[in-house]
């Protein structure tokens, strides 16, 4: 057995923690988004495949016989090309996902159903944003000027932030409820933007949001392809018939 994470989140970390623990050979896939990502317990590698194809001579060569996809629910393009290179190449695929996050009492939540569309939404006389989308789409929110944006960004930003009012903190997750309900109040934020990520690790802006009846624009999924889903690391680990490991 040899088991491919492609990873980039808690429950991917979780997952490499436990096949570290149980002595099961598997290779953490990063993307190499950021600077320092976080180590691993099991062998890793950093960098693009090459697509499906490339994926699929990945799969190959290393000889994997298990492919969990542990990739954030926004990592669209990712869990596109396993379910392909899983089909090219025979490969069992599961998807290692959360549920999406669900407004609870006192949520003050506006869903729109993609980047665009939450950029549109912030029409209208200047706010202080909490911006909590990360750096790929910051350039979409110089269509509203107006604002002064709050930043939460991996690694310092290379080049100039496209938004002529905007403050960066610089921070990795998880994050914790009295972190960010300090950054919130520090900031004097008006209104949160975020992606439904689902999970732990960056739930605690909405707790936050909600502790200080804040509007919270949610940005929905995109469209994931079928797989089987999977939500926790016992039910990988059924899945991979090593039910006499569970809760070890
Ligand atoms: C490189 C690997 C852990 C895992 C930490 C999770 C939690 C924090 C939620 C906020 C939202 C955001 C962002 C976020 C979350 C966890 C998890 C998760 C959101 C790291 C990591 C990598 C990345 C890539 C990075 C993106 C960015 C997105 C920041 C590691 C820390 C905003 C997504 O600068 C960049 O280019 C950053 C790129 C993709 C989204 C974007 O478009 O900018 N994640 N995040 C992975 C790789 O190279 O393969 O160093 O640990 C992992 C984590 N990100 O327990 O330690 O499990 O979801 N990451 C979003 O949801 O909006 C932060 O600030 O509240
Ligand atoms: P994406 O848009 O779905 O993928 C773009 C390309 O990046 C992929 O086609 C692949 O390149 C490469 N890639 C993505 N994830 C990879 C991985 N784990 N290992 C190796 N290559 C990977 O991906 P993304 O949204 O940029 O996310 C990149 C990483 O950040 C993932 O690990 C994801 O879990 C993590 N992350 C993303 C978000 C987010 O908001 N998008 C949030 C938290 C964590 P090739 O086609 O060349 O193979």
């Amino acid at each position: 057995m040899k088991i491919l994470i492609l990873g980039g989140t808690t429950e991917a970390n979780a997952m490499a923690r436990r096949l570290a623990q149980l002595g099961l050979p598997a290779i953490y896939s990063y993307a190499g988004r950021v600077n320092d990502p976080r180590p691993q317990p099991v062998p890793m590698r950093t960098g693009g495949f090459g697509g499906a194809d490339g994926l699929a001579r990945f799969l190959i060569s290393e000889r994997v016989t298990h492919l969990v996809d542990a990739t954030h629910p926004f990592a669209g393009q990712m869990s596109r090309n396993a379910v392909r290179a899983a089909e090219q190449t025979g490969t069992p695929l599961v998807a290692l996902s959360r549920p999406p996050w669900q407004p609870q009492a006192g949520d003050r939540w506006q869903r729109v159903p993609d980047i665009e569309s939450a950029v549109a939404a912030l029409e209208g006389p200047a706010r202080r944003v909490m911006l909590a989308i990360g750096r790929t789409h910051l350039a979409a929110f110089s269509a509203q000027p107006q604002h002064h944006f709050l930043l939460r960004l991996v690694d310092q930003p290379a080049e100039p932030v496209p938004l002529p009012h905007h403050t960066v903190t610089v921070d990795r997750g998880p994050f914790t409820v009295e972190g960010d309900l300090a950054l919130l109040r520090q900031h004097r934020i008006d209104l949160v933007v975020s992606k439904n990520a689902g999970g732990e690790g960056a739930a605690a802006k909405l707790v936050a949001a909600r502790e200080l009846a804040l509007p919270v624009l949610m940005i929905d999924r995109p469209p994931l392809p079928q797989r089987t889903q999977l939500h926790s690391v016992d039910q990988v680990l059924h899945w991979l018939g090593h039910d006499a490991d569970l809760g070890v």
